[in-house]
């Protein structure tokens, strides 16, 4: 009885087990349709977003093409009186008088960048009479296929409308169904806020308009007009279009004024086309431009011999390539309930790994959606906007947003999806070596808090607070190195990378200036946006040398360093380098034990505030870390303890990451259900910033995808670190993770990695080395396997660092480190002990 016993419980634990090793259901789902935009559903194919709504009689799919910005190329020289004023802000400050130097750095400001736009609304009207009552309402969004469904019966008639955004046809497929043959009456509707005109050609819809030449952002007015149209060069304001063809099985489509008209059919397929005439950052979208209805046209007409099934079987091949890379399950117990109650009750406390796995896989399908090979990078929002001012221009915010938008692509194993973000810094570095010259006189390329799709990179105006950080360049050029770590691909190090790299760290090379005791130093500097109190209780933003420009020019340094070490090019300029950077102001630990945000230790006028911008070294630098800096890391710590664990959503994002690098999995994980807290809906006014709204999209508030994003990249460095010269398996595992496994993400060096663990010890481990080479692996718990030799310290993968460079640091307590000499291609089994 007793042996019987056992082996059923053995039975029941095996097989339990590896069920809740099984990835969860991938699906967000609703009982009643979107009552507004944070409802709604986003679909994406890179290019163009649609957010479904699931309203019953009156769907309403609203529309983005990822090209449709106001503007035109940017202005490069806005402010040629701006360079006189260097010298006289450099006086001010190194005589200690900020208050004359943060007036006059607002005379080193130029224009604002361009906003994104929406592309229209489409609704499908059905000829339900006034009042009809639907029933058995579901709708869903299903990341693993991307595809959205709404489904309600209707006097016993069950109608059926999937939505998705196919990359291989470029074009939206929608396909309305109903369960009795003939019973479809509904018209179709296109309309943009944008100026434009709706006219109809056979059976096509057709939408024609053209963006403004300019729209002021949301938080500011310059002119009589906030949006204005007047393009007289034709140079500013691009033209767009859109055709919507409906096309029945069954039944008729019809014209009746500026709708389509469906009658008696039983299976409707509408395809909506799309495409603007941008050409171009440096090309006049109007004059110059595509020709957008030819575009338009060739989309929708190579999809007129398709089906519906076909169409979606290429959209999710095409999808799935990416989205299949990577599995996460964290164990039971998932809560099985619609999404916004799922998120009411994980605000209340209740466990929902399930949840968890949603939200992680979440990041990646709207990265997926919203950021392709040959497009335009994710903006604050992605792609998915419907405002004519869209909060911050839904720009690029590149003193945190830009970058936490592609935190994860690489360890997430998207790393071709980098490849808008890349181009677009590729092209601020022809724009931003005009910025530097004509602003600083200085060399190389130079960007500031915001651009757009023109690559502008001058300041714009305002608050020095924001308007005057000119280190963009330094932290994106951090991606181009990220890039070549993870693929480890030389031929893109040589021809894409280090060139930019260079230039932008020519222009630090100039920025930088000596301060009294030879120390290098930047001036006027800011803190991104934070303001300081000084021991005279003055409060400004403007100073001298801040912790993160510091750092932002180590790290930058540092990696054309290496680069210049790998490609073996360039020794003089590698040994100036080297020679500044050993020269740069110093990291300080203040008298709170906290890292100094600014060279003084001044206490900070808003002590929570969201920016955590002096603790960039730790993450997603690696000038700090807990292994090599463990007094730097502890004053981090120290710091992130004074800020507290508010703030907005991508805030709470960064957050998520710094304590996953603190290597402090407990903590992580407060942050995680501090950021997924629900919004936006009655009962859940949540004081203290940021959450998540009932379609899992990010609140700042308002929307920002940076928090999704952010939030996808900490879990994921919960899981597994290679930035500190070795491969680190679950460094900062929770206590509410205790069994898991994921599968597919990626470490520096190209190695794809695979973890399985039990009690927070792992139990399997395999690792698929794309191009060879020794991996240094670190983990908690002792490992065994075919090919691995025990390491006795933490320093230098060769494969992916710079051996030049180490200093050899013992195994702390509590670690065990391996080399496993891999070859290219190979396969690698190994087990915990
Ligand atoms: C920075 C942040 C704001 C906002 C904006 C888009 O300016 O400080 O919180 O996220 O970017």
């Amino acid at each position: 009885m007793k042996v019987r016993h056992f082996l059923f419980t053995l039975l029941v634990f095996s097989v339990g087990y590896h069920l809740s090793l099984a990835q969860g259901d991938l699906r967000l789902h609703y009982n009643q349709p979107a009552r507004n935009w944070n409802e709604a559903l986003p679909l994406g194919n890179g290019r163009l977003g649609a957010m479904v709504f699931g309203r019953v009689d009156e769907e309403l799919i609203q529309l983005n093409e990822e090209t449709l910005w106001s503007g035109g190329p940017a202005n490069l020289n806005p402010n040629p009186q701006a360079p006189d004023y260097l010298p006289k802000i450099r006086e001010a400050l190194f005589a200690g008088d900020f208050e004359t130097a943060e007036k006059l750095t607002q005379k080193l400001q130029g224009l604002f960048t361009e906003s994104y736009l929406p592309l229209g609304d489409v609704v499908i009207k059905h000829d339900f009479p006034e009042g009809t009552r639907y029933e058995k309402y579901g709708r869903d969004l299903n990341i693993s296929n991307a595809t959205s469904t709404t489904q309600f019966v209707v006097d016993g008639t069950t109608f059926i409308r999937e939505v998705f955004v196919s990359a291989p046809a470029q074009v939206i497929v929608i396909r309305v169904t109903a369960s009795k043959p003939g019973v479809l009456n509904f018209t179709v509707n296109a309309s943009s806020q944008l100026l434009s005109s709706t006219e109809v050609h056979g059976n096509h819809l057709i939408v024609s308009g053209k963006a403004p030449s300019h729209v002021d952002p949301s938080y500011q007015q310059s002119g009589e007009l906030p949006v204005i149209y007047n393009d007289p060069l034709q140079c500013r304001g691009m033209r767009f279009g859109m055709e919507i063809a409906a096309r029945p099985t069954d039944g008729s489509v019809t014209v009746t004024g500026n709708s389509l008209r469906v009658q008696n059919a039983s299976d409707v397929m509408i395809i909506i086309s799309a495409a603007t005439s941008f050409n171009g950052y440096d090309k006049c979208p109007d004059k110059d431009g595509k020709d957008e209805k030819a575009i338009v046209k060739k989309h929708l007409e190579a999809t007129e011999k398709s089906t519906f099934a076909e169409l979606k079987r290429l959209h999710i091949d095409d999808y799935a390539q990416y989205f299949n890379r990577v599995s996460l399950s964290l164990g039971n117990p998932s809560i099985d309930l619609p999404t916004d109650e799922r998120l009411r009750k994980y605000a209340e406390g209740s466990a929902d790994p399930g949840l968890e796995e949603l939200y992680f896989q979440y990041g990646r399908y709207l990265l997926i959606s919203s950021s392709r090979p040959g497009g335009i990078p994710a903006n604050l929002q992605g792609i998915w906007n419907h405002h004519l001012r869209a909060p911050w221009s839904s720009n690029y915010t590149t003193n945190i947003n830009t970058e936490m938008n592609y935190w994860m692509v690489e360890s997430c194993n998207l790393g071709e999806l980098h490849e808008p973000l890349i181009n677009l810094i590729s092209q601020t570095s022809v724009t931003g070596k005009e910025t530097a010259m004509n602003f600083y006189h200085a060399n190389g390329w130079t960007l500031h808090h915001n651009t757009d799709i023109w690559a502008t990179t001058n300041p714009v105006s305002g608050s020095p607070s924001w308007a005057n950080w000119p280190m963009g360049a330094a932290w994106l050029s951090q991606h181009l190195w990220e890039r070549y770590q993870f693929s480890a691909d030389n031929k893109f190090l040589s021809k894409t990378a280090y060139p930019i790299m260079k230039s932008a760290a020519e222009f630090y090379v100039d920025w930088l200036i000596e301060n009294k005791d030879g120390l290098l130093v930047t001036a006027p500097s800011t803190s991104p946006e934070n303001i300081y109190v000084t021991d005279k209780g003055l409060k400004g933003s403007v100073s001298v040398a801040t912790t993160m420009d510091m750092s932002l020019i180590w790290d930058l340094f540092t990696n054309v360093i290496h680069a210049s070490w790998h490609l073996n090019i360039d020794e003089p300029f590698r040994n100036t380098l080297l020679e500044k950077r050993a020269k740069l102001f110093p990291l300080k630990v203040g008298k709170k034990g906290n890292l100094q945000e600014w060279s003084e230790d001044w206490e900070d006028a808003d002590p929570q505030h969201r920016h955590i911008s002096h603790l960039f070294g730790l993450f997603p630098g690696r000038q700090i870390s807990a292994h090599h800096t463990p007094e730097l890391a502890k004053a981090v710590r120290q710091s992130m303890d004074l800020r507290g664990d508010g703030g907005t959503g991508w805030s709470k994002g960064w957050k998520i990451n710094i304590w996953a690098r603190l290597r402090d999995g407990n903590r992580a994980y407060k942050l995680i259900r501090e950021q997924l807290k629900l919004t936006g809906v009655e009962g859940t006014n949540y004081a203290n910033g940021g959450g998540t709204y009932p379609n899992l999209l990010d609140a700042h508030p308002p929307f920002q995808i940076d928090g999704n994003f952010g939030g996808t990249s900490g879990m994921t460095e919960m899981l597994l670190q290679s930035h500190d010269e070795f491969v680190e398996v679950l460094p900062a595992l929770p206590d509410a993770w205790t069994s898991g496994k994921v599968t597919g993400l990626k470490a520096r060096g190209n190695f794809t990695i695979d973890i399985v663990w039990k009690n927070k010890k792992v139990t399997d481990l395999k690792v698929v080395s794309a191009g060879g080479g020794n991996l240094r692996l670190v983990s908690r718990f002792p490992l065994q396997g075919k090919g691995i030799q025990k390491a006795s310290g933490l320093n230098s993968n060769p494969h992916f660092r710079s051996v030049k460079e180490q200093g050899v640091n013992p195994l702390p307590p509590g670690l065990f480190a391996y080399d496993l000499n891999t070859q290219p291609g190979q396969t690698y089994i190994l087990k915990g002990r």
